[in-house]
This record gives C-alpha cells, sequence and structure tokens, in this order.
C-alpha cells in the first residue's frame, strides 16, 4: 500500500473521532489546559486528569499514554510539543519528535488507527506551514517503515492547518515521483 494512501487529512473535531488513540498536544504538567487539550479533558471526563496526574508530567518532544475515558477513542497519547521561540531553541527537531514519539508507542501497542491535532501550531505558536512539513514528513517517514500499515488521520481545526497540511503531503508525494 502507497504511505500517501495511509494518510488522511480532515477538517474534524479530534475528539470525536473512534479510533485506537487520538494525540493530545499537551503542555509538561500533562494538567490540562486549553486548546486541543481542554476539549480532550472535557470529552474524557475527570478520569483522565486523574491518570494524567499518575504520570507525574512529560518533557517536551516525549509522549506518554492513557486511556481514552469517556471519549470514542480508547486511548489518549499526550504529546507535549515545543514552544516557538525563534526557531533556534532545536523546536524543529522537538516537534518531529512529539511525532514519531507518539508513533512508536501507537506501533509499540499495535494501534493502527491514530489521529493527531496540529502539534505547537495554537498557543504555542510554531509557523503553521514549517509545523505542517514536519508534521507530513515525520509521519511519512515512520509510516514507510512501519512494521505493519498503520492510518493516520490529521484532524485540523483550522483552514490554515488544512491547507498546509494538504500542501505539505503534495509536495511530499511530487518528491516520491523524482526517486
Ligand atoms: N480538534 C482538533 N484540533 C483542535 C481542536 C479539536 N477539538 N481544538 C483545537 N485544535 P493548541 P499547542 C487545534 O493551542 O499550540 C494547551 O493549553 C488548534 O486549532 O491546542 O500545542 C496545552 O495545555 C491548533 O491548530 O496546542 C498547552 O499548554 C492545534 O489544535 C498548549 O495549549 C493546536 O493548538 C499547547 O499548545
Amino acid at each position: 500500500m502507497k504511505v500517501e494512501e495511509l494518510i488522511e487529512i480532515s477538517k474534524v473535531d479530534i475528539t470525536t473521532l473512534a479510533v485506537d488513540a487520538i494525540v493530545n498536544a499537551a503542555n509538561s504538567s500533562l494538567s490540562g489546559g486549553g486548546g486541543v487539550d481542554g476539549a480532550i479533558h472535557r470529552g474524557a471526563g475527570p478520569g483522565l486528569l486523574q491518570e494524567c496526574i499518575g504520570l507525574g508530567g512529560c518533557p517536551t518532544g516525549a509522549a506518554k499514554l492513557t486511556g481514552g475515558h469517556n471519549l470514542p477513542a480508547r486511548h489518549v497519547i499526550h504529546t507535549v510539543g515545543p514552544i516557538w521561540r525563534g526557531g533556534g531553541a532545536q523546536e524543529a527537531a522537538l516537534l518531529a519528535s512529539c511525532y514519531r514519539e507518539s508513533l512508536r508507542i501507537a506501533a509499540e501497542r499495535g494501534f493502527s488507527t491514530i489521529a493527531f491535532p496540529a502539534i505547537s501550531c495554537g498557543v504555542y505558536g510554531f509557523p503553521v506551514d514549517q509545523a505542517c512539513a514536519i508534521a507530513v514528513d515525520t509521519v511519512w517517514n515512520f509510516l514507510d517503515s512501519a512494521p505493519f500499515p498503520m492510518k493516520i488521520i490529521f484532524a485540523c481545526f483550522n483552514d490554515q492547518v488544512y491547507d498546509e497540511l494538504n500542501r505539505a503531503l503534495r509536495d511530499r508525494v511530487a518528491a516520491v515521483g523524482l526517486d
């Protein structure tokens, strides 16, 4: 199966997806927040916060797994994106690590469908075009060598993210065609 057939870019609220795991763009305390983090905690109910408290936080670029509680998704993978500080503070590498570490956990658990939000593209201020290129390239590279086929949904909550992810995917497909 071609890698591009495993990637779906969709305008959808990630909290509505009944998949093996949705990824949360959390902060390092894992104690909830605004944006997609707030929406996920609202959908999951207080049991998620209880479980998160027991995890002892999460460093930037890393990921941790919980149950989905009252969400339609069976699990939540919490990852902590970098705060944009101008580009010289390893932001790109840390963002790529968020996608890779989330997918590593998903593969270890045998999850076949995983949904991502646009990590760091909200209050953390990462330039959306750069973040979307990193998201697509990192997910593509992982799927290309994944131990089994995994389907990835990019859940977009705004038009700019949707457009930039589509652009990045088109660029990546075109680059493969030139190989
Ligand atoms: N479904 C899909 N995407 C969403 C949803 C949703 N329900 N809600 C928002 N988005 P942000 P960050 C999009 O700010 O930049 C929190 O307070 C949103 O449009 O949620 O990584 C955490 O606790 C944007 O494109 O995450 C952290 O403190 C994207 O999700 C901090 O924000 C990410 O925006 C993390 O900041």
